[in-house]
Protein backbone atom coordinates (compact mmCIF):
# COMPACT_ATOMS: atom_id res chain seq x y z
CA UNK A 1 0.00 0.00 0.00
CA UNK A 2 0.58 3.73 -0.16
CA UNK A 3 2.48 4.00 3.52
CA UNK A 4 4.67 1.06 2.68
CA UNK A 5 6.22 2.85 -0.55
CA UNK A 6 6.54 6.09 1.24
CA UNK A 7 8.62 3.71 4.24
CA UNK A 8 10.44 2.21 1.36
CA UNK A 9 11.65 5.68 0.19
CA UNK A 10 12.00 7.44 3.54
CA UNK A 11 14.75 4.97 4.28
CA UNK A 12 16.51 5.12 1.34
CA UNK A 13 16.36 8.80 1.59
CA UNK A 14 16.83 9.26 5.43
CA UNK A 15 13.67 11.24 6.52
CA UNK A 16 14.14 9.67 9.68
CA UNK A 17 15.87 11.01 12.93
CA UNK A 18 16.02 10.22 16.84
CA UNK A 19 14.62 11.64 20.21
CA UNK A 20 16.20 10.57 23.33
CA UNK A 21 14.34 10.31 25.98
CA UNK A 22 16.45 10.54 29.61
CA UNK A 23 16.40 7.75 31.90
CA UNK A 24 16.57 9.00 35.64
CA UNK A 25 17.75 7.79 39.07
CA UNK A 26 15.78 9.51 41.46
CA UNK A 27 17.98 8.54 44.42
CA UNK A 28 21.47 9.05 42.78
CA UNK A 29 19.67 12.09 41.19
CA UNK A 30 21.16 11.81 37.51
CA UNK A 31 20.55 10.86 34.05
CA UNK A 32 21.85 7.17 34.09
CA UNK A 33 20.65 6.41 30.11
CA UNK A 34 18.98 7.53 27.08
CA UNK A 35 15.99 5.63 24.92
CA UNK A 36 16.81 6.54 21.20
CA UNK A 37 12.91 6.71 19.47
CA UNK A 38 12.94 7.43 16.10
CA UNK A 39 10.92 9.91 14.33
CA UNK A 40 9.48 9.97 10.72
CA UNK A 41 9.35 13.53 8.90
CA UNK A 42 7.55 12.78 6.13
CA UNK A 43 7.27 15.51 3.38
CA UNK A 44 3.93 14.07 1.76
CA UNK A 45 2.49 12.89 5.76
CA UNK A 46 3.65 15.12 8.19
CA UNK A 47 5.79 13.52 11.00
CA UNK A 48 4.13 10.37 12.22
CA UNK A 49 4.38 8.33 14.68
CA UNK A 50 6.60 5.31 15.70
CA UNK A 51 3.38 3.96 16.98
CA UNK A 52 1.76 3.99 13.53
CA UNK A 53 4.20 3.05 11.15
CA UNK A 54 6.44 0.73 13.47
CA UNK A 55 3.36 -2.12 12.70
CA UNK A 56 3.69 -1.24 8.88
CA UNK A 57 7.20 -1.45 8.73
CA UNK A 58 6.85 -5.05 10.58
CA UNK A 59 3.76 -6.08 7.78
CA UNK A 60 6.34 -5.03 4.93
CA UNK A 61 9.48 -6.79 4.74
CA UNK A 62 11.18 -3.93 5.93
CA UNK A 63 12.07 -4.41 9.52
CA UNK A 64 15.94 -5.75 9.20
CA UNK A 65 16.83 -2.78 7.47
CA UNK A 66 14.60 0.00 8.87
CA UNK A 67 16.33 -1.79 12.04
CA UNK A 68 19.57 -1.51 10.77
CA UNK A 69 19.57 1.93 10.23
CA UNK A 70 17.86 2.86 13.10
CA UNK A 71 21.26 0.78 15.35
CA UNK A 72 24.04 2.56 12.88
CA UNK A 73 22.20 5.94 13.49
CA UNK A 74 22.13 5.51 17.38
CA UNK A 75 25.52 4.23 17.35
CA UNK A 76 26.67 6.86 14.83
CA UNK A 77 25.41 9.64 17.46
CA UNK A 78 26.17 7.90 20.36
CA UNK A 79 30.10 7.76 19.48
CA UNK A 80 29.65 11.60 19.36
CA UNK A 81 27.76 11.52 22.51
CA UNK A 82 30.36 9.73 24.52
CA UNK A 83 32.75 12.12 23.47
CA UNK A 84 30.99 14.94 25.59
CA UNK A 85 29.20 13.83 28.11
CA UNK A 86 31.46 13.50 31.44
CA UNK A 87 29.51 11.08 32.89
CA UNK A 88 28.98 8.56 30.33
CA UNK A 89 25.17 7.10 29.97
CA UNK A 90 24.11 4.57 28.40
CA UNK A 91 22.01 3.99 25.33
CA UNK A 92 18.78 2.09 24.38
CA UNK A 93 17.26 0.58 21.43
CA UNK A 94 14.49 -0.80 20.54
CA UNK A 95 15.04 -4.18 18.69
CA UNK A 96 12.02 -5.02 16.59
CA UNK A 97 10.81 -8.98 16.70
CA UNK A 98 11.62 -9.89 13.46
CA UNK A 99 15.12 -7.60 13.25
CA UNK A 100 16.04 -9.93 16.72
CA UNK A 101 14.82 -13.11 15.18
CA UNK A 102 16.95 -12.75 11.93
CA UNK A 103 20.30 -14.77 11.86
CA UNK A 104 22.42 -12.01 11.48
CA UNK A 105 21.16 -9.79 14.26
CA UNK A 106 24.43 -10.69 16.63
CA UNK A 107 26.89 -10.35 14.04
CA UNK A 108 25.58 -7.49 12.67
CA UNK A 109 25.67 -5.20 16.20
CA UNK A 110 28.22 -6.74 17.49
CA UNK A 111 30.24 -5.35 14.44
CA UNK A 112 28.67 -1.63 14.43
CA UNK A 113 29.49 -1.68 17.96
CA UNK A 114 33.13 -2.06 18.11
CA UNK A 115 33.78 -0.79 14.58
CA UNK A 116 32.83 2.65 16.66
CA UNK A 117 35.08 1.81 19.45
CA UNK A 118 32.05 1.46 21.81
CA UNK A 119 31.52 -0.74 24.63
CA UNK A 120 28.60 -3.38 24.25
CA UNK A 121 28.25 -2.68 28.24
CA UNK A 122 26.59 0.99 27.35
CA UNK A 123 24.53 -0.19 24.74
CA UNK A 124 20.64 -1.45 26.15
CA UNK A 125 18.86 -3.85 23.78
CA UNK A 126 15.26 -2.65 24.61
CA UNK A 127 12.83 -5.99 23.38
CA UNK A 128 9.28 -6.87 23.81
CA UNK A 129 7.98 -10.16 24.51
CA UNK A 130 6.69 -11.14 20.95
CA UNK A 131 9.79 -11.85 20.41
CA UNK A 132 9.67 -15.01 22.34
CA UNK A 133 7.20 -16.17 21.48
CA UNK A 134 7.69 -17.21 17.73
CA UNK A 135 10.95 -18.36 18.41
CA UNK A 136 11.81 -19.18 21.47
CA UNK A 137 14.59 -21.37 21.04
CA UNK A 138 16.80 -19.36 18.68
CA UNK A 139 16.13 -15.60 20.24
CA UNK A 140 17.49 -17.19 23.53
CA UNK A 141 20.36 -18.41 21.94
CA UNK A 142 20.82 -14.68 20.20
CA UNK A 143 20.70 -12.75 23.95
CA UNK A 144 22.96 -15.64 25.37
CA UNK A 145 25.13 -14.64 22.87
CA UNK A 146 24.83 -10.61 23.33
CA UNK A 147 24.71 -10.79 27.13
CA UNK A 148 28.19 -12.36 26.84
CA UNK A 149 29.15 -10.02 24.56
CA UNK A 150 28.21 -7.54 27.35
CA UNK A 151 25.26 -6.23 25.94
CA UNK A 152 22.28 -5.08 27.89
CA UNK A 153 18.87 -6.71 27.59
CA UNK A 154 15.68 -4.88 28.78
CA UNK A 155 12.16 -6.77 28.65
CA UNK A 156 9.89 -3.31 27.87
CA UNK A 157 6.41 -3.18 27.86
CA UNK A 158 6.24 -5.61 31.19
CA UNK A 159 3.12 -6.15 32.16
CA UNK A 160 1.29 -6.14 28.92
CA UNK A 161 2.02 -9.68 28.03
CA UNK A 162 0.57 -12.48 29.46
CA UNK A 163 3.79 -14.83 30.26
CA UNK A 164 6.56 -12.41 31.06
CA UNK A 165 7.18 -14.47 34.38
CA UNK A 166 7.78 -17.37 32.78
CA UNK A 167 10.31 -15.74 30.79
CA UNK A 168 11.96 -13.50 32.93
CA UNK A 169 12.49 -17.43 34.99
CA UNK A 170 14.39 -18.98 31.59
CA UNK A 171 16.31 -16.25 30.45
CA UNK A 172 18.54 -14.16 31.95
CA UNK A 173 17.56 -10.34 31.79
CA UNK A 174 19.38 -6.84 33.08
CA UNK A 175 16.39 -4.75 32.94
CA UNK A 176 12.51 -4.60 33.11
CA UNK A 177 10.13 -1.81 32.19
CA UNK A 178 7.12 -1.20 34.00
CA UNK A 179 4.48 -0.52 31.15
CA UNK A 180 3.21 2.98 31.24
CA UNK A 181 -0.15 1.93 31.69
CA UNK A 182 0.88 0.31 35.09
CA UNK A 183 2.47 3.62 36.31
CA UNK A 184 -1.17 5.70 34.88
CA UNK A 185 -3.31 3.71 37.66
CA UNK A 186 -0.77 4.38 39.97
CA UNK A 187 -2.67 5.44 43.30
CA UNK A 188 -6.20 5.37 41.37
CA UNK A 189 -6.47 1.91 43.02
CA UNK A 190 -5.07 -0.43 45.23
CA UNK A 191 -4.26 -3.36 43.03
CA UNK A 192 -2.07 -1.42 40.52
CA UNK A 193 0.18 -0.32 43.82
CA UNK A 194 0.44 -4.11 45.07
CA UNK A 195 1.13 -4.97 41.26
CA UNK A 196 3.93 -2.78 41.05
CA UNK A 197 5.40 -4.09 44.15
CA UNK A 198 5.25 -7.19 42.88
CA UNK A 199 7.21 -6.23 40.20
CA UNK A 200 9.80 -4.08 42.02
CA UNK A 201 10.34 -7.55 44.47
CA UNK A 202 11.22 -9.37 41.56
CA UNK A 203 14.24 -7.26 41.49
CA UNK A 204 16.60 -9.50 44.35
CA UNK A 205 14.85 -12.51 42.97
CA UNK A 206 16.42 -12.12 39.37
CA UNK A 207 18.84 -9.35 40.25
CA UNK A 208 17.40 -7.20 37.22
CA UNK A 209 16.74 -3.41 37.85
CA UNK A 210 13.37 -1.94 37.70
CA UNK A 211 12.59 0.83 35.35
CA UNK A 212 9.16 2.76 35.41
CA UNK A 213 8.07 4.26 32.22
CA UNK A 214 5.48 7.07 31.89
CA UNK A 215 5.95 8.70 34.62
CA UNK A 216 4.23 11.91 34.14
CA UNK A 217 3.24 13.32 38.14
CA UNK A 218 5.23 14.16 40.94
CA UNK A 219 3.13 12.20 43.17
CA UNK A 220 3.83 8.99 40.71
CA UNK A 221 7.48 9.36 41.03
CA UNK A 222 7.29 9.61 44.89
CA UNK A 223 5.20 6.62 45.33
CA UNK A 224 7.77 4.43 42.83
CA UNK A 225 10.32 5.68 45.37
CA UNK A 226 7.95 4.58 48.29
CA UNK A 227 7.91 1.23 46.88
CA UNK A 228 11.72 1.01 46.10
CA UNK A 229 11.64 1.65 42.40
CA UNK A 230 14.36 4.72 41.72
CA UNK A 231 14.51 4.65 38.25
CA UNK A 232 11.79 6.64 36.47
CA UNK A 233 11.76 7.78 32.78
CA UNK A 234 8.75 9.65 31.33
CA UNK A 235 7.33 13.13 30.76
CA UNK A 236 8.04 14.84 34.46
CA UNK A 237 11.60 14.74 33.29
CA UNK A 238 12.06 14.65 30.01
CA UNK A 239 10.49 14.64 26.68
CA UNK A 240 12.29 12.73 24.07
CA UNK A 241 14.76 15.28 21.82
CA UNK A 242 17.08 15.34 19.33
CA UNK A 243 20.50 14.92 20.75
CA UNK A 244 21.68 18.31 19.98
CA UNK A 245 19.39 19.33 22.43
CA UNK A 246 20.68 16.73 25.19
O1 LIG B 1 8.22 7.12 20.78
P1 LIG B 1 6.83 6.68 21.00
O2 LIG B 1 6.53 7.73 20.42
O3 LIG B 1 5.66 7.20 20.48
O4 LIG B 1 6.90 5.21 20.36
C1 LIG B 1 5.77 4.46 20.03
C2 LIG B 1 6.17 3.01 19.89
O5 LIG B 1 7.13 2.86 18.85
C3 LIG B 1 6.79 2.42 21.14
O6 LIG B 1 6.26 1.12 21.31
C4 LIG B 1 8.24 2.34 20.83
O7 LIG B 1 8.87 1.26 21.49
C5 LIG B 1 8.24 2.12 19.33
N1 LIG B 1 9.49 2.60 18.74
C6 LIG B 1 10.01 3.84 18.81
N2 LIG B 1 11.19 3.89 18.17
C7 LIG B 1 11.43 2.64 17.70
C8 LIG B 1 12.50 2.03 16.97
O8 LIG B 1 13.51 2.65 16.64
N3 LIG B 1 12.37 0.72 16.65
C9 LIG B 1 11.28 -0.01 17.00
N4 LIG B 1 11.24 -1.29 16.66
N5 LIG B 1 10.26 0.51 17.71
C10 LIG B 1 10.33 1.82 18.05
O1 LIG C 1 7.09 0.87 23.92
P1 LIG C 1 8.09 1.81 24.44
O2 LIG C 1 8.14 1.76 25.91
O3 LIG C 1 9.44 1.73 23.82
O4 LIG C 1 7.56 3.26 24.06
C1 LIG C 1 7.84 4.38 24.76
C2 LIG C 1 6.71 5.31 24.40
O5 LIG C 1 6.24 6.00 25.54
C3 LIG C 1 7.08 6.36 23.39
O6 LIG C 1 5.98 6.54 22.59
C4 LIG C 1 7.28 7.59 24.25
O7 LIG C 1 7.14 8.77 23.52
C5 LIG C 1 6.17 7.38 25.26
N1 LIG C 1 6.33 8.07 26.54
C6 LIG C 1 7.48 8.35 27.18
N2 LIG C 1 7.24 8.98 28.34
C7 LIG C 1 5.90 9.10 28.45
C8 LIG C 1 5.04 9.66 29.45
O8 LIG C 1 5.46 10.17 30.49
N3 LIG C 1 3.71 9.58 29.21
C9 LIG C 1 3.20 9.01 28.08
N4 LIG C 1 1.88 9.01 27.94
N5 LIG C 1 3.98 8.48 27.13
C10 LIG C 1 5.32 8.51 27.31
MN1 LIG D 1 11.09 1.11 24.81
NA1 LIG E 1 7.75 0.32 27.06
Amino acid sequence: EEMRRLLLKAIENNEFYISYQEKRDCIVGRVIGLEALARWDSPELGSVSPADFVPVIEKSNLSISFGNMIVRRVLDEYEVLSKNYKELVTVSINISPIHLSSDEFSGFIIRETLNRGIKPEQVVLEITEDSLIEDFEGVSETLYTLRKVGYKISLDDFGTGYSSLSYLARLGFDELKIDKSFIQRLGLDDRTGNLIRAIINLKDTYGISIVAEGVETENQSKTLLDLGCSVHQGFLFSRPTPLSRH
